[in-house]
């Protein structure tokens, strides 16, 4: 009873029957109804109707049911804890990332399949695979190559090259699938020796995305490319983020525009840096008029926390009182901080930000709300205390300010009136002030079952309404985050380690849960200062600089949406929290080298910006050592080569290029006119002490 396409690959057989559920058809739009997310899991588990689990292994599961079933169908997938899952449409999209933080299985779950167009038999097909489990990873690839465009028939062609360095073993057409949106392609794809063309009517792939999978012989995992374009005015699409350079703003330590609000503590027990500065929505809107992060080259801001929160001060830990100007003290659920602005001046900020192409995303403290909050006064049964959360300031956590202290009860998540709660407070922020993001701290304490909730209801709340794409900032990026500031900074970890290390992490999420690459997040000392050894030393000073424009320009050239945490374009100083939050100094304030490091900023990340290959290409390790790092980023139509130093003394590198582009001829430097010369597939380069440099690789198709 079962089909299968000439690209399949069908390893075991399941009745659908088994695993199906009926529902009400909903009268509502289908696009309201929940889509089956893209996640991770440990170990999925699929139920039978009679309730015993079945262990999937990889591969590709399929099961029929009759033609009469299709209107009423759905399946679920029943995880952990035993949530479950309806997508009778299937549409293709993403959910939020969940930190869960091991590597799991990857489970695609495909369209509704066809027998000949007719629908008569029909599959459900589940497809599992192990991301990134495979020792051969550098030698077997699969890459955008390029798009060819036929004007006649009004097509453009997706170009995959496939490679095996390993044993040169040639592309079999069986262990290919290809994937448009979530259905699988079967006709039109050919093949030219290696490369895969993937033929599509003009404008199609804008808000979809193409995915190619080649699963090598007696090789576990798949290996996985896509493509995809911007939706330009069509349905927002998730990865349209990559387009994204994001900007925090601390907004009490960014600028003040209304001295009337300032209303520091005269607690005598208070230092300054952890009191109020000032800084307010009025400031910041002022600077948002005056083009500050246009010049800058970023498109989103993110806010520090707006709730209001609680007055006073308290004992953060030893010896630290601080008062609430960092904003995670939350005490209301739905006001603004007077400190910051009312909540008119905050919406007013948006739609100005929105009116300059700036995207403004909401840091929300979601774990967590001050004693002095209603819900702990009305529902102290919605909260627990965790045993970190001893007595005042005796936890040694001044990196996380907001989180374990005895004054900030943690929500009880698995109080589904809890759940309920803070989801229509998240909705109520979204939908009141037009933000276009939340950015969770700590989301990994946070059960999946909460962000299963929230992504179901901002979805059918304000995603398809508003055709607009929320993104879901969870904080999965700090190991990203310390290998950056190992790699460039304290140099306690190789770079070939580093790019380990940061790949590693990137395949636990997948190529869809959007990146955010960053050194710095504002709970650690700077950067700048990391590097100083010897602080007012010129020799030492001038190094520490160019160890941040390093790292600053490979945040720049990692797939995903970076984060620039403010201050950190110019080398603002500072030792640990808050010491770590200075106000932020401009233009006429700046040094010599700040002023350089900020101009070097802004031109990476306009860099990035004309240069897709740079946000969302395909990003592949050419060689990597211990001060060394060279690695290509690619798609359809650029190939650009970025090539970092961070000796002390200067270095000739010699790299090989992969295997479909060994005829390249030429590298146009779009940095530094940095010397290079390509013979034979393989290119030398030049690199000075402490250097980076951009090629543009072009010739030899
Ligand atoms: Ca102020
Ligand atoms: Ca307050």
């Amino acid at each position: 009873m079962m089909i299968g396409g000439p690209a399949m690959v069908i390893k075991r057989f399941i009745l659908l029957s088994l695993i199906m559920l009926f529902m009400h058809r909903e009268s509502k739009a289908q696009e309201s109804i929940v889509p089956f997310p893209y996640y991770y899991e440990p170990i999925p588990t699929l139920n039978t109707m009679d309730g015993v689990p079945l262990r999937l292994d990889l591969g590709e599961y399929m099961a029929g049911v009759s033609a009469e079933q299709v209107s009423k169908i759905s399946y679920q997938f029943l995880d952990r804890e035993a949530m479950v899952f309806q997508d009778p449409r299937n549409p293709f999209k993403i959910a939020i990332a969940y930190p869960w933080g091991k590597p799991g299985l990857r489970i695609f779950p495909l369209r509704f399949e066809f027998k000949d167009g007719k629908r008569s038999d029909f599959f459900i097909a589940c497809h599992v695979l192990q991301p990134g489990d495979r020792k051969t990873e550098s030698l077997i690839r699969l890459l955008p190559y390029e798009k060819r465009t036929n004007t006649k028939n009004k097509t453009e062609e997706y170009v995959f090259y496939y490679y095996d360095e390993t044993n040169k073993k040639p592309l079999d057409a069986k262990s290919i699938r290809v994937l448009l949106g979530n259905e699988r392609m079967i006709h039109n794809i050919s093949m030219e020796e290696n490369k895969i063309v993937v033929p599509l009517p003009e404008g199609v792939l804008k808000g979809q995305i193409l995915r190619v999978f080649v699963n090598p012989q007696s090789d576990k995992a798949d290996i996985e490319a896509f493509a995809w374009e911007s939706s330009e005015g069509k349905k927002p699409f998730t990865l349209d983020w990559n387009n994204s350079i994001l900007y925090y703003v601390f907004t009490d330590r960014f600028q003040n525009g209304n001295r009337a609000n300032d209303n520091p503590s005269k607690d005598s027990r208070i230092i300054s840096e952890a009191n109020w500065q000032g800084g307010d929505f009025p400031g910041l809107l002022s600077r948002i008029k005056e083009g500050y992060f246009q010049k800058l080259g970023v498109n989103a801001i993110v806010l520090s926390p707006v709730n209001n929160n609680a007055e006073g001060v308290q004992l953060e830990r030893k010896d630290l009182w601080t008062t609430s100007f960092h904003g995670f003290w939350p005490k209301s659920p739905r006001e603004t901080d007077p400190h910051f602005g009312s909540l008119d001046e905050l919406k007013s900020l948006i739609q100005t930000a929105h009116s300059h192409n700036l995207k403004i995303i909401l840091d929300y403290p979601v774990t967590h709300v001050h004693l002095d909050h209603p819900y702990f006064k009305n529902h102290p049964d919605w909260f627990t205390l965790s045993e970190q959360q001893s007595s005042p300031g005796s936890v040694d956590t001044p990196s996380s300010p907001g989180l374990f202290q005895s004054f900030l009860p943690l929500f009880n998540f698995n109080n589904t009136e809890v759940r309920e709660q803070v989801i229509s407070d998240v909705l109520w922020w979204l939908e009141t002030t037009d933000a276009d993001g939340l950015w969770y701290r700590h989301s990994r304490i946070v059960p999946a079952v909460f962000w299963k909730d929230l992504d179901k209801a901002v979805r059918e709340k304000i995603e398809v309404p508003s055709r607009k794409k929320i993104y879901h900032y969870t904080d999965g990026e700090y190991s990203f985050m310390s290998a950056v500031r190992e790699g460039f900074g304290t140099q306690t970890l190789d770079l070939g380690e580093m790019d380990k290390n940061i790949r590693n992490m990137s395949g636990l999420y997948g190529a869809f849960s959007i990146k955010a690459p960053c050194f710095d997040l504002g709970n650690v000392s700077r950067f700048i200062t990391l590097c100083q050894e010897k602080p007012g030393n010129a020799e030492s000073d001038k190094r520490s600089f160019d160890l941040l424009s390093l790292a600053m320009v490979y945040i720049l050239t990692q797939p995903g949406a970076p984060i620039i945490f403010y201050g950190d374009e110019i080398g603002m100083p500072g030792g640990e929290y808050p010491d770590n939050l200075k106000p932020m100094r401009f233009a006429k304030d700046l040094s010599e080298p700040e002023k350089q490091v900020w101009e070097q900023t802004a031109r990476l990340a306009r860099l990035r910006l004309d240069h897709k290959a740079l946000r969302a290409g395909e990003s592949i390790t050419l060689s990597a050592s211990k001060d060394d790092l060279v690695f290509l980023r690619c798609d359809f139509s650029e190939k650009i080569l970025c090539a970092f130093h961070r000796g002390d003394t200067g270095a000739n590198l010699e790299v090989n290029l992969p295997l479909p582009f060994q005829k390249i001829k030429k590298a146009k430097s779009l940095l530094h006119q940095g010397r290079s010369k390509i013979e034979k597939g393989r290119i030398s380069l030049e690199m000075p002490p402490r250097s980076v440099d951009f090629f543009l690789l072009e010739g030899g198709d």
